[in-house]
């Protein structure tokens, strides 16, 4: 049996894990990041996911969006380039699609995939496709965590390192399990599977525990509960695309960025309730000062 260490994720930890930068890089050596997301009443969740991970520092974004959405993104969104992706039906990704984020996930350091996606039938082909051929890291949120379910030895055969974002729903979900029982079951549940999929596993919550390839497991020590509000989630997939674009592991830029997201939440809110969800990334820089 896997000896599995339990861990605090301190702000001393965090320290150690933020990328550095060198004074004189340009936008292209800070980390080029594609997000796929978005869908008709799910806008704000691509735009939260995309605004979060420039506020973490990446150096280009890219959105790439179902065709139908992208006028309404490129009009919210200001220093994120906006795309559309081919559709079968309004909102529902065409098979084209599958090639076009991996030829643009391919020329970048990192892909987010899932924040308000839509789980329409050939949406949910084309995730299961592009996680199939996909070499870059990504960042697993989302409706692409819901279109794993029934196809999880997907997780086994993909050949990029993986970051998994779940709530307990949605990890209740992949492992046929209610919500309440993986809550209740967390610790240990982030650690079996993170190793038995060979990926980082997110398990959001209070508190939210992150499992280890090698089935360690961290509990995160920022946050509170004004973050139970829409969007939050989304803003933290972008967190940890923004950071790993910048030339750390999917591991470091997962403990790190919910780390940081959770220190940004408690700046944010200073525990008030009423908090929106984009306003945790306005106070990433100054989480960011905190930590180093
Ligand atoms: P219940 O009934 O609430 O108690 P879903 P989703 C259960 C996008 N968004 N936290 C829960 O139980 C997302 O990106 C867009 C949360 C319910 O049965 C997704 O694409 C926004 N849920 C899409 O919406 C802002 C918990 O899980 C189910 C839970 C759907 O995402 C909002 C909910 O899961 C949102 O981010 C927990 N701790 N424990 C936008 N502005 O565009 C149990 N559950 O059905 O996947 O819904 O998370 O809202
Ligand atoms: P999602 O359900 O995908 O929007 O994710 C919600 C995010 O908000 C996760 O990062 C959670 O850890 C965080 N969050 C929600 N409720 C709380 C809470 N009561 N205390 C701390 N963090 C929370
Ligand atoms: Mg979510």
């Amino acid at each position: 049996r896997m000896d599995s260490k339990k861990f605090l994720l301190t702000e001393n930890i965090a320290c150690d894990l933020l990328p550095q930068r060198n004074g004189n890089c340009h936008k292209g050596e800070a980390g080029r990041v594609v997000i796929t997301a978005g869908s008709p009443g799910f806008t704000g969740a691509a735009a939260l996911c995309s605004e979060a991970a420039v506020k973490a520092g990446a150096g280009l974004v890219s959105l790439l969006t179902p065709l139908c959405s992208r006028e309404v993104l490129a009009v919210k969104l200001t220093e994120i380039m906006v795309e559309g992706l081919i559709e079968r039906m309004p909102g529902a990704l065409g098979g084209g699609a599958t090639g076009a984020v991996l030829d643009k996930a391919g020329r970048a350091d990192v892909l987010a995939i899932g924040p308000g996606l839509g789980t329409s039938g050939s949406t949910v082909e084309v995730i299961r496709e592009i996680l199939q051929s996909v070499e870059v890291p990504v960042i697993i949120d989302a409706d692409a965590l819901t279109a794993l379910q029934g196809h999880v030895g997907i997780l086994n055969t993909m050949r990029a390192p993986k970051v998994l974002t779940p709530h307990p729903g949605e990890l209740g979900r992949l492992l046929d399990l209610e919500a309440a029982e993986v809550d209740a079951r967390r610790l240990e549940l982030a650690g079996k599977y993170a190793a038995e999929w060979d990926a980082v596993l997110v398990l959001k919550g209070a508190p939210t525990v992150i499992g280890c390839p090698d089935g360690n497991v961290y509990i995160n020590t920022t946050g509170n509960s004004a973050m139970a509000t829409g969007g939050s989630g989304d803003v933290l997939t972008g967190i940890i695309a923004g950071l790993a674009a910048q030339g750390i592991s999917v591991q470091e830029a997962a403990l790190a960025g919910v780390y940081m997201h959770g220190l940004a939440g408690d700046l944010a809110s200073k525990g008030i309730i009423g908090m929106a969800a984009g306003e945790i990334s306005q106070y990433l820089p100054q989480a960011r000062r905190i930590i180093e």
